[in-house]
């Protein structure tokens, strides 16, 4: 029988990846086959409790009833026109959108890195059409340690060395100033200044929460200074903070909010970028544009996540057991963890690093039942499904203190 008509074991898919998969991941050596809620499920039958969500792109779990039903509808009647044409999805997608948001106009695209790249395009074109800062001039300012994904534009403001090395010439136009430093971001910002574009809580540097007051200051520093607040909430947003947005928490509403990940239901790539309508007002036919982008598939799902989402049962979810993840946390304080920063069900762990890294803390909870990844050196994520059951929490936060408890 050909390799391909029997099913391959783990470590034989693992192994069949190395000579024809380009290695820019290094992932757990876990090979997923099926998925319901906040558990998957390897080859060989083994299951794991899934802690990272796919970094946030299943805060409802994997293939939720509701969002499974809505796609395969639409595989039934309708999956791609282009924008050449419209669909009849579209519009009902952009409207639940924008009122989840409170802003006025929705620009669909497809990756987070997308949301973002096009945020820096109109934020630019707004500077010149409509601030008149002159013609390739305008500057965007961006904070140190972010992650706003993958291309060269963007890793031309990235301040990490592994996502940048190689891949010049970068890129200009950006300023990079320190995280949750209101002064210096003032210091930044000039009359060539387009927006300033942050995360509302740094993920991939490890759950890294500003200052209570740090995203008013911003909304307020941008409003006097005459630029856009683009608040990039691909990983915080759609519920993940206990909020619709994490800068509901201070009840801050910026003029372009970028979103992706559990846009899609962590079904199809969607992503967005929702603004006033004064901001993607600069756009007009063939300045900008995607072939998937607003694709009825899309739109449908996008549509059944925002419906999901309207009803607050996700946020509030993630209110109430991000207290039950904090006091989990805060208990495993001195046993192994030196320190942890949390919002709602989205957690930065640092483990003492005497115990291991956080890639062999990973590893050791992937033998327990719980994947988690890494970010950087001894931190590890914790982002479990927003449908997680109090029960499953406790069991993951137990796992942990076990591990730890077993010198990591
Ligand atoms: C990978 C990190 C997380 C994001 C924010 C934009 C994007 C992301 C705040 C781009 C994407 C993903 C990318 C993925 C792993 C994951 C990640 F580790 F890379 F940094 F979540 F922290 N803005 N983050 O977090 O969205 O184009 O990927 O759809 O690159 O390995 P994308």
């Amino acid at each position: 029988m050909t390799t391909a008509a029997r099913t391959r074991s783990s470590a034989e898919l693992i192994g069949a990846e190395e000579p024809v998969l380009a290695h820019n991941y290094h992932p757990l050596p876990v090979v997923v086959a099926r998925a319901e809620g906040a558990w998957v499920e390897d080859v060989e039958g083994r299951r794991y409790l899934d802690m990272l969500a796919g970094y946030s792109a299943l805060n409802f779990g994997h293939r939720h009833p509701a969002l499974i039903e809505a796609a395969h509808r639409q595989l039934d009647r309708l999956t791609l026109t282009s924008r050449a044409f419209h669909n009849d999805r579209l519009a009902g997608f952009a409207e639940r959108l924008a009122a989840l948001t409170g802003l006025d106009m929705v620009l669909p695209m497809n990756t987070g890195a997308e949301a973002v790249e096009s945020a820096v395009k109109v934020a630019r074109k707004w500077a010149y059409d409509v601030k008149g800062v002159p013609a390739d001039r305008a500057t965007i300012v961006v904070a140190a340690d972010n992650f706003h994904g993958r291309t060269t534009t963007i890793v031309s403001f990235s301040t990490d060395e592994t996502a940048r090395a190689g891949f010049g010439p970068f890129t200009p136009g950006f300023r990079v100033v320190p995280y949750n430093d209101l002064a210096a971001l003032e210091a930044a910002v000039d009359e060539t200044t387009a927006a300033v574009l942050i995360e509302p809580i740094q993920g991939e540097a490890g759950v890294n929460i500003p200052d209570d007051g740090y995203l008013t200051g911003v909304r307020e520093l941008t409003r006097r200074a005459g630029c856009l607040f683009v608040a990039d909430e691909i990983q915080s947003g759609l519920g993940r903070t206990g909020h619709t947005l994490a800068v509901d928490h201070e009840s801050v509403v910026p003029d372009m909010v970028l979103l992706g990940k559990a846009l899609g239901g962590g079904i199809v790539p969607v992503s967005a970028v929702v603004a006033r309508r004064e901001v993607l007002g600069v756009l007009h036919p063939g300045e900008h544009g995607s072939t998937f982008g607003g694709n009825p598939l899309a739109a449908a799902v996008g549509t059944a996540v925002v419906e999901l989402l309207e009803t607050g049962e996700f946020q509030r979810r993630a209110a109430e057991l991000g207290v039950v993840l904090r006091g989990g946390l805060e208990a495993l304080v001195g046993k192994g963890v030196v320190g942890f920063r949390s919002r709602g069900l989205w957690a930065g762990v640092d483990v003492d690093p005497a115990l291991g890294t956080g890639r062999e803390v990973s590893e050791r909870l992937m033998r327990e039942g719980v994947l988690v990844k890494d970010t950087h050196g001894s931190t590890i994520r914790l982002a479990p499904p927003l449908t997680v059951r109090g029960e499953e929490l406790r069991d993951a936060l137990e796992t942990l203190g076990k591990v730890l408890g077993q010198g990591g």
